[in-house]
């Protein structure tokens, strides 16, 4: 049960709040806390309050999981305007993370005295929300309106210096926080003048506005169609505007209406299915875990290189192994040069990419793994290449070392047989460029040992990776539902639908590129040589590399690029010729509408993930989801492919794809058994998993 345990001695009452993991701001959180407040006024033994959290979070915000349920009172705004209007000061000792509500608890405080190590940020805009708790007119009251304003539009949290630096922090604490926190409690109380946030003004100058204006238009430049982007500069600008009672009424109204938005609600999904994605079966905090100090990477090619910068980037050593000299130098000159232009951005300070260089080292030869606790292999897409490469890993790797893969589709059953030890061999699927991408596919063949599994899971967390533990098939999870998506793109093109106009639908949709253009980016004959090596084909796409048309790479591709050019031209050769292959084919064409198009395209993935889902590849739909959203771009706000089928509608979606299996005469469109058995039951994948 939450508590908020209070101590009063020498004039100071020390509110600590104690709701474990993060002292979310829930309804017994908020009870207590405005009843300590409201009963220390009339106390004589307090003449001021601290405000603190128990552990290593402040207050990570709002109780998430209380939104789009009836409010339960009081409501956080009524607990901080106890605390604005307190007839004692109210300091924040600030012992960790202050997220969202929590950093407006401090916002509504008379200071705030921050730990070294403690973080303060406004994330609410990463659930498509604003702040709703005062936070959009007490920041900008007490730092420049224009900082506050990309501060909360950018959602991510700051250090205690730099917050010092703003002026929202008034002490970072040189020893123990609560004895500063104290001393500037008992400080504004002797000297009877403390300030309430709302009153302060000095920072909405008339030139503060125009600054703040330009940031506002920059935003609605970047985010036209975004509803909390533009609730969040009514907001702010209503600081200017209006009274600070007035200002607080519109930001709660904008917050309720934007917490009802479907784009919000599929945010807050995604934030528990990533938590809950972590969560696999069979393991658990008592599973063992294996000590992971140092790593070493087979292959220095990108994905090596950027696998590499993972490790090295969470304070990891990583050696690069390659087998050829010149190989291994290039790979460890283009991890450099990363590193210098993140420097040169301004996004890594030198010392920062220093320190992490140091901490790669290369080497030419597997003997340079014998004292690694993990090694990746990150080697050509072959199997054969593969299991040559963990039977001699197999012999020099020290007992206990796990070995993993980056194979993004083949049997990694078949990789652990190449070893006397299938119980240390697991998929670790980075997505490239593995230092960005967020997603990691940890992929469990059967022998692979319980604490092996685990470990990964905290490494990947280690990493900054949000790890999703699949099972062992072609393509896992990602790649598998890609392939249905590749292979209704190729159908569409010969039915008549353009590249530009696939493109534009999936755009449109919300994903950052449509896959044509993701093709030619990527490179056409990537996925050619798959082809080749599976026995399978794809007129359009194979043509394409016939002719030498692999994409930006070769200036041609289903677009043509210009000299330098980055975004692809419509290019009437290659509509002519899918047309040609069309005919040869025998396959008559017509016209797509956009609506046809997003479904011709989505439903067979849905369908995929429906059968992944009956088979065990993947735990839950929302697993699914994570890894589209994290590894694919689907668009955050639309939840994931399951999250999002489930809003269409299974019987939708069943209906369609059906009738697309008769048109096409293709059995593998016809609707998963799962998918059926829950149109037909009028169920959802969400009810289906709550229930399995
Ligand atoms: N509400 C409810 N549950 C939360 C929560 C929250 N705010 N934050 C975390 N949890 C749960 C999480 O689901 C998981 O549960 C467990 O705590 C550990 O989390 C009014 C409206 C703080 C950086 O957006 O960013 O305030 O899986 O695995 O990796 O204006 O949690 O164990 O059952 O993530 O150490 C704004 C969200 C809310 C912060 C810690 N605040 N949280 O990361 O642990 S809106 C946020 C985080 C708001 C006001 C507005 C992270 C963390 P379970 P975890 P972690």
């Amino acid at each position: 049960m939450p508590k908020i345990h209070s101590d009063v001695a020498g004039g100071v009452a020390v509110l600590r709040i104690s709701n474990p993991p993060v002292n979310a701001l829930g309804q017994a959180v908020r009870e207590q806390l405005l009843d300590l407040i409201t009963r220390a006024q009339d106390d004589a033994a307090v003449e001021a309050i601290i405000i603190t959290g128990e552990g290593k979070v402040f207050i990570a915000g709002a109780d998430i999981s209380e939104f789009g349920k009836p409010p339960l009172p009081p409501a956080l705004p009524e607990v901080l305007d106890a605390i604005e209007n307190s007839a004692k000061p109210v300091v924040a000792a600030i012992n960790g993370l202050a997220l969202g509500g929590g950093l407006e608890v401090a916002l509504a405080g008379h200071a705030r005295v921050a730990s070294a190590s403690a973080r303060l940020g406004l994330p609410e805009v990463k659930l498509g929300l604003i702040p709703g708790a005062g936070g959009t007119q007490r920041l900008p009251r007490l730092i420049a309106p224009a900082a506050a304003f990309a501060l909360m539009l950018d959602g991510e949290p700051v250090e205690a210096a730099r917050a010092l630096e703003l002026g929202f922090v008034d002490v970072v604490a040189p020893g123990d926080l609560l004895e500063t926190a104290r001393d500037k409690a008992l400080a504004l109380a002797r000297a009877g003048a403390w300030r309430r946030t709302g009153d302060a003004s000095a920072t909405l100058t008339e030139q503060a506005r125009e600054d703040f204006e330009e940031r506002a238009r920059e935003a609605l430049r970047r985010q036209p169609d975004a509803p909390n982007v533009a609730a969040l500069m009514e907001a702010v600008r209503g600081v200017f505007e209006l009274p600070f009672a007035e200002g607080l009424a519109l930001e709660r109204s904008r917050f309720r209406t934007l917490v009802d938005d479907p784009r919000a609600q599929a945010l807050r999904y995604s934030f528990f299915a990533e938590r809950k994605a972590g969560q696999v079966p069979g393991i658990g905090r008592e599973t063992p875990r294996r000590e992971i100090a140092r790593a070493a990477v087979i292959g220095a090619g990108t994905m090596g290189g950027g696998i590499a910068m993972c490790f090295a980037n969470a304070g990891i050593p990583v050696t690069v192994v390659e087998v050829a000299e010149d190989a291994l130098r290039r790979g460890i000159g283009r991890v450099a040069a990363l590193y210098e232009s993140s420097v040169g951005r301004g996004s890594l300070s030198r010392e920062e990419a220093d320190r992490r260089t140091a901490l790669i080292d290369g080497a030419v030869g597997y003997d340079a793994v014998a004292d690694a606790d993990i090694v990746v292999e990150a080697a050509f897409e072959d199997m054969g290449v593969k299991q040559e490469i963990f039977a001699s890993l197999d012999r020099i790797a020290k007992p206990g070392a796990i070995l993993a893969t980056n194979t993004s589709y083949l049997d990694v059953n078949a990789i652990a047989a190449a070893t006397q030890r299938p119980q240390d061999v697991i998929g670790l699927h980075f997505f490239s460029p593995a230092n960005v991408m967020r997603l990691l596919e940890i992929v469990r063949p059967e022998a692979t040992a319980a604490d092996v599994v685990a470990t990964c899971g905290d490494l990947g967390r280690k990493l900054g990776k949000v790890a999703v533990t699949v099972g062992v098939c072609f393509g896992f999870v990602g790649n598998r539902m890609l392939a249905r998506r590749t292979a209704a793109t190729e159908r569409l093109l010969l039915a008549g639908a353009l590249p530009h106009e696939i493109d534009d639908a999936i755009t449109g949709f919300g994903f950052r590129m449509g896959p044509l253009a993701m093709g030619d980016l990527a490179g056409l004959d990537i996925g050619w040589r798959t082809r080749k090596a599976q026995g399978t084909r794809a007129p359009v796409a194979d043509t394409l590399c016939e002719l030498g048309r692999f994409g930006q790479k070769s200036g041609r591709g289903f677009y043509r690029y210009p000299e330098n050019a980055r975004k692809g031209e419509r290019d009437p050769e290659v509509e002519a010729l899918i047309a040609e292959i069309a005919q040869r084919e025998g396959v008559e064409r017509r016209s797509f509408s956009t609506e046809e198009i997003v479904a011709r395209l989505l439903y067979p993935m849905v369908n995929e993930g429906a059968r992944i889902l009956a088979e065990k590849i993947a735990a839950r739909p929302g697993d699914i989801d994570v890894i589209w959203v994290n590894g694919y771009n689907w668009p955050a706000w639309r939840g994931g492919p399951m999250y999002w089928a489930d809003a269409v509608g299974l019987g939708v979606i069943a209906g369609q794809l059906t009738a697309f299996a008769d048109r096409e005469g293709d059995e593998t469109l016809r609707p998963a058994p799962l998918l059926a058995e829950l149109a037909e039951a009028g169920l959802t994948f969400r009810q289906w998993a709550e229930g399995a």
